[in-house]
C-alpha cells in the first residue's frame, strides 16, 4: 500500500513539474490586447534562468535532449530537427543527441560546411544579428526559440527572417527553401520551412518579442535590412512580419510536439511560451489582420498528424479538442469504418492499426480532414 502510495505521490511530482502550476497565469483574466502582452511578459520573464549556451555539455546541448526528441515521427529518440524531418518519412538522414565523444552527431569546433549531414548545431530561429549577437544574454542561451539544426541547412537559412517563396534559390531535403520572398509587403530573401512546423515557429517568434518586448527599442538597430523587430514596444515586428505569423499559427495548430517541448524547457528554464498553453492569445494580442470568420474558424480548428500515418496511430492536435465527442473515419467509397468516442482532450490518439492502405475521411463535429495510409 506504502509503496503504491509512493509511486501515485511520485506521478503526481513529475506532472507538476512538467506542466504549468494552475496559478501561473493569474492576473491575465480579462486582459486583450498589447496590455494582456504586457502581463505575460512579466510572468514568463519572472524566474526565467539563463542556463547558458553550453559548451560541449550543459546549457542548450543538455535541454535538447528532453526538448526536442524525435518521439512523433520515426519515434527512435533521434533528435527532431525541423529543417531536416519529413513528417511523411523517412528522413534524409538523422542526427544521434550528443557530443561526437559521446556517441552522437553534435557539432564540434570544426565542421564541414560543404552539405546536409554533418552535424547538428544550435539555430536562433530569430537569427542573433536580431539582437545583438551570441553575446546578447540571455537572448542567445533561450531555449524557447533556439532549436537543433542540421549545420548546412542552418547556413543556408543565414540571417534571413523566415517567409514564404514560390521561386527558391535552394530546397533541403526535406522541402524547406531560401528564396525571394512571396509574401506580401516583403521584398528580400526569406527561408520558408515546411508546412508541419510553420506554426511552431511562428509561436516561438512570437514569444520571443513577448519575453523582450522591454528590449525591443534597442534591438531594431541591428542588421536592420533584414530585421523583422520594428523597435515598438507592442507590436514587436514589423506588419508583414506579423502578417505571415499569424498566418502560421492558424494554419498550423499546436501539435503534441509543441506541447511536450514547452515542458521539457520549462522544467530546466523555469518559464513558459503562453501561445502553446493559449494559441488564443494569439489573436487576442495581434487581432489586426484577421477576419472575424477566420478568427472564428481558428477556435475550433483542429489537424492530424502525422499525415501519411505511420506505426498505425493517427493523432489530433488543435484547438476545441475538448468539444469534440467523437470521430468517424470514412474510406473513400464513403463508407464509414471506424468510429470513436473519448474524451480528445486528454486522449488524442486513434488506433487505427486496423485499417489498409488507401486515402480516408476523419469526421469530427465541425471539420472534414482527409489523410493517408500507405
Ligand atoms: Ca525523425
Ligand atoms: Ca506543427
Amino acid at each position: 500500500m506504502k509503496k503504491i502510495f509512493t509511486v501515485l505521490l511520485a506521478g503526481i511530482f513529475s506532472a507538476a513539474f512538467a506542466q504549468a502550476p494552475p496559478d501561473y497565469y493569474n492576473g491575465t483574466a480579462g486582459l486583450t490586447g498589447y496590455t494582456l502582452k504586457s502581463k505575460l511578459s512579466e510572468i514568463i520573464s519572472d524566474g526565467a534562468l539563463d542556463l547558458g549556451y553550453g559548451t560541449g555539455t550543459g546549457g542548450l546541448w543538455e535541454t535538447f535532449y528532453t526538448s526536442d526528441v524525435d518521439k512523433y515521427y520515426e519515434n527512435n529518440g533521434t533528435v527532431l530537427d525541423m529543417y531536416s524531418e519529413r513528417p511523411a518519412g523517412p528522413d534524409a538522414y538523422e542526427y544521434r543527441l550528443g557530443r561526437v565523444t559521446d556517441g552522437g552527431n553534435q557539432c564540434g569546433t570544426t565542421n564541414s560546411m560543404e552539405q546536409e549531414n554533418s552535424c547538428y548545431n544550435r539555430e536562433h530561429t530569430l537569427p542573433k544579428s536580431f539582437f545583438g549577437g551570441i553575446n546578447a544574454r540571455p537572448m542567445a542561451n533561450d531555449a524557447h526559440f533556439i532549436i537543433p539544426a542540421d549545420y548546412y541547412v542552418n547556413g543556408q537559412r543565414f540571417n534571413y527572417p523566415y517567409g514564404e517563396t514560390n521561386d527558391p534559390d535552394w530546397t533541403s531535403s526535406n522541402g524547406s527553401k531560401v528564396g525571394g520572398c512571396s509574401f506580401p509587403d516583403y521584398g528580400g530573401t526569406i527561408f520558408e520551412p515546411i508546412d508541419e512546423f510553420k506554426g511552431d515557429l511562428a509561436r516561438m517568434q512570437l514569444y520571443f518579442i513577448t519575453r523582450y518586448e522591454t528590449k525591443l527599442q534597442n534591438f531594431s538597430q541591428y542588421n536592420p535590412s533584414m530585421n523583422p523587430i520594428d523597435g515598438s514596444r507592442e507590436r514587436g515586428y514589423k506588419q508583414w512580419y506579423i502578417n505571415l505569423l499569424l498566418k502560421w499559427a492558424l494554419q498550423d495548430p499546436v501539435s503534441q510536439k509543441e506541447i511536450d517541448r514547452n515542458n521539457a524547457i520549462y522544467a530546466r528554464q523555469k518559464n513558459r511560451n503562453p501561445f502553446i498553453d493559449h494559441p488564443e492569445w494569439v489573436f487576442m494580442i495581434w487581432n489586426s489582420t484577421l477576419s472575424s470568420s477566420e478568427v472564428a474558424a481558428f477556435k475550433t480548428r483542429v489537424s492530424v498528424y502525422p499525415n501519411p500515418v505511420r506505426n498505425g496511430e493517427i493523432h489530433l492536435a488543435g484547438y476545441g479538442l475538448e468539444k469534440i465527442k467523437e470521430v468517424r473515419i470514412y474510406n473513400m467509397e464513403g463508407r464509414l469504418v471506424k468510429s470513436v468516442s473519448q474524451d480528445f482532450s486528454n486522449l488524442r490518439t486513434v488506433n487505427i492499426k486496423e485499417l489498409p492502405k488507401g486515402n480516408y475521411i476523419l469526421r469530427t463535429e465541425e471539420q472534414s480532414l482527409r489523410f493517408i495510409i500507405n
